[in-house]
């Protein structure tokens, strides 16, 4: 190696924070010349420049090691959340959450068919989700570790998933509204998930004419009540707000200085309903016509009073306080926000709102203390054609940071700046919050939509990292046909300037949004324990079998089969039954030996669960065919795995 290489390496390895002799620059000559050598050969065979090696440096995360952060990212179309852990980008699970997935089991046993089929709409069985939000739960702003609130944008509905296990234990939605999107959000406890509808339809999932849409078509927030102590959303405790039938967007829910209030964007106020057939222009036109929209400002706890008190009408079993209502109440408020606005962002002290408009070029920061004098005031500026009284866009805000091209999300560091997706350049843009300038702008490949940093949306960011959530790839990989992975680019927040330090295929579905929780915070189980734990209710199973006790039983309802698993057998492992019979399995995976997960499976029959060490599932199912049907395990568990099988054996019937 020469000497300059030398020198420049040993001081990129400083900058990185690792010793020069760990990259083999030491002058001694003993081993480390070998090694340096070894690095500039690497350099050179691969034509990679220091910024990459420094780049590799920052990721690598060595066998063993674990990664500082977990990003849990939306999954789109999967309907599944995806868990990265960053810096080394590496995927660490797909949780299944709206989407039947084998290898957990999810909707292939009773009781997680049960989660799912608990979001079934109009009494149709939903088997995917486009998911965009997920939200961590908080406590005091900050985010917990304990679940995450997921959405689904095209079948309206919430998801629960307890990070104690990464399951899914609950789905809700009401057939008050027919989508959302500024969901899932989190006020700063948990008290509420927030979902609010984006195309607006009659509440209730009524018919009426389009033509009747400024009359019969609404909105609607819902405020699903969360109980911490269950881990669920408590249904009849939660609430809805009547909206005005604009497109709501994205939603935030305040904190500190702000807690208490939420605030939703909206787009389409023009209220243009498409009809090009029909000799109206296209939708994307008439909503474009006004240069303001109105972002919706609610305060939550004078609604959660109001609900407790009655002031609601029950509508597709959801108590909804009607506009007027909400109107008369001094409940609801709008502020005018340029262009098509997107992003909806709360700084970390709470004090101000930042939105983005796609058809604009700044990012708008509003001041709360100046919003919350206009209210108290009653200084308003009009009124929007439904009665709702709108604040005067000057008097709201503390000013607008010229960002560029189609700015959308807004995250946050530690150090005072704020980071703007900015979709049409495709760039990031860092800035500061204090004289609302453009500090730098790293570009990104391409079309970035959200952007997620390190705990980037609490009362106390990180800074650190950011991930640019890029919905085209283009020539970043190699190709895969028409249909490309997103890409999503870690980008290094620790230094004055933003450097690109990885990018990641991301090939399941659109992620929209995501969010970076410290991996300390998490406090997951190794087993379920003890042995024979239903992890949807967190208890004993009372099928569940104790080693010893296996045994098939015949009843009214059917056959039960109180089987064991570990390695390497299922006891029993022959089970016999007629033809027509209703089969209840019931297994118990005994061992609690960390990562000793067994699965059954039994083919033809669509059969697959997973039983990680101590969990317990229920599978009901109508013996129908009759045959010879080898159940056997679906984990490679052990050396005598191949061997973990048995028969399930249907007599035909009158036999
Ligand atoms: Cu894609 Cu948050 Cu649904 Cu913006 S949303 S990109
Ligand atoms: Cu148990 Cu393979």
């Amino acid at each position: 190696m020469s000497r300059a290489l030398s020198y420049r390496l040993a001081r990129l390895a400083s900058t990185v924070g690792i010793s020069a002799v760990l990259v083999g620059c030491g002058t001694d000559a003993g081993g480390g010349g070998a090694a340096s050598g070894d690095i500039a050969a690497l350099m050179k065979a691969r034509n990679l420049t220091e910024a990459d090696v420094a780049a590799a440096l920052k990721t690598y995360t060595p066998t063993g090691k674990h990664d500082e952060y977990y990003t849990f990212a939306s999954g789109g179309h999967s309907g599944n959340l995806i868990v990265i852990g960053v810096p080394s980008m590496r995927i660490h699970k797909y949780v299944a959450v709206f989407t039947p997935e084998p290898w957990q089991g999810f909707s292939y046993g009773d009781q997680s068919t049960q989660v799912l089929d608990a979001g079934a709409r109009d009494g149709r069985r939903i088997t995917w989700a486009d998911m965009h939000h997920p939200a961590l739960s908080e406590t005091a702003g900050d985010y917990d570790g304990k679940f995450i609130f997921v959405n689904d944008k095209a079948n309206p509905r919430i998801a629960v998933v307890d990070l104690h296990d990464f399951v899914t234990k609950q789905i809700v939605g009401s057939e008050l509204i027919e989508t959302d999107h500024g969901a899932a959000f989190v006020t700063p406890n948990t008290e509420y998930v927030i979902e609010s509808s984006q195309y607006p339809a009659p509440l209730g999932g009524r018919y009426a004419p389009i033509e009747t849409y400024d009359d019969e078509y609404r909105g609607a927030v819902i405020l699903w009540k969360f109980d911490r102590e269950r881990g669920r959303i408590d249904v009849a405790k939660s609430f809805a707000i009547e909206l005005p039938p604009y497109m709501q967007d994205l939603a935030d829910a305040g904190k500190k200085a702000t807690d208490g209030y939420l605030f939703i964007n909206s787009f389409n106020t023009e209220r243009a309903t498409g009809g090009t057939a029909e000799g109206r222009p296209p939708m994307e036109a008439g909503a474009s016509q006004n240069d303001m929209d109105y972002m919706h400002i609610i305060d939550w706890r004078k609604a959660e009073t109001l609900a407790n008190a009655g002031r609601t009408e029950t509508i597709a079993d959801m108590r909804v306080i009607r506009l007027d209502t909400a109107i008369d109440e001094g409940l609801l408020h709008f502020v005018p926000e340029p262009k098509s606005p997107h992003g909806v962002d709360i700084t970390p002290d709470g004090k101000e709102i930042v939105v983005g408009g796609k058809l604009d070029t700044h990012a708008t920061v509003y001041s709360w203390e100046k919003m919350k004098a206009l209210i108290d005031a009653k200084d308003f500026a009009g009124k929007d054609a439904y009665g709702v009284p709108i604040l005067d866009f000057e008097k709201s805000i503390r000013g607008q940071c010229e960002i560029g091209l189609g700015p959308l999300h807004t995250q946050f560091d530690d150090k005072g700046f704020a980071y703007t997706s900015v979709f049409i350049e495709s760039t990031v843009a860092k800035w500061s919050l204090k004289d609302l300038k453009v500090v730098n702008k790293v570009d990104v490949h391409y079309n970035i939509g959200h952007l997620v940093a390190a705990e980037g949306d609490t009362v106390s960011p990180d800074g650190k990292y950011l991930i640019a959530m890029n919905k085209w790839a283009i020539d970043r990989f190699a190709k895969v046909g028409p249909l490309l992975p997103q890409n999503f680019q870690l980008v290094d927040l620790s230094g004055e300037e933003m450097r690109l330090l990885y990018d990641m295929p991301l090939p399941l579905g659109e992620p929209h949004y995501a969010q970076m929780i410290k991996a300390d915070k998490l406090e997951p189980i190794d087993v379920y324990s003890p042995i024979g734990i239903d992890p949807y209710t967190m208890k004993v199973d009372p099928n569940s079998v104790a080693a010893g006790k296996e045994r098939i039983e015949r009843k009214a309802d059917g056959v039960h089969v109180y089987m064991t698993a570990v390695r390497s057998h299922f006891t029993p492992d022959i089970v016999r039954v007629q033809q027509g019979d209703q089969v209840h399995l019931h297994v118990t995976n005994v061992e609690q030996a960390h990562d000793a997960t067994h699965g059954i499976c039994i083919g033809s029959y669509n059969i697959n669960v997973s039983l990680e060490p101590g969990k317990h599932t229920n599978v009901s199912f109508k013996a129908d065919t009759s045959g010879v049907y080898p159940f056997y395990c679906t984990e490679f568990c052990s050396a005598l795995h191949l061997e973990m099988a048995g028969y399930f054996l249907v007599e035909p019937k009158g036999d």
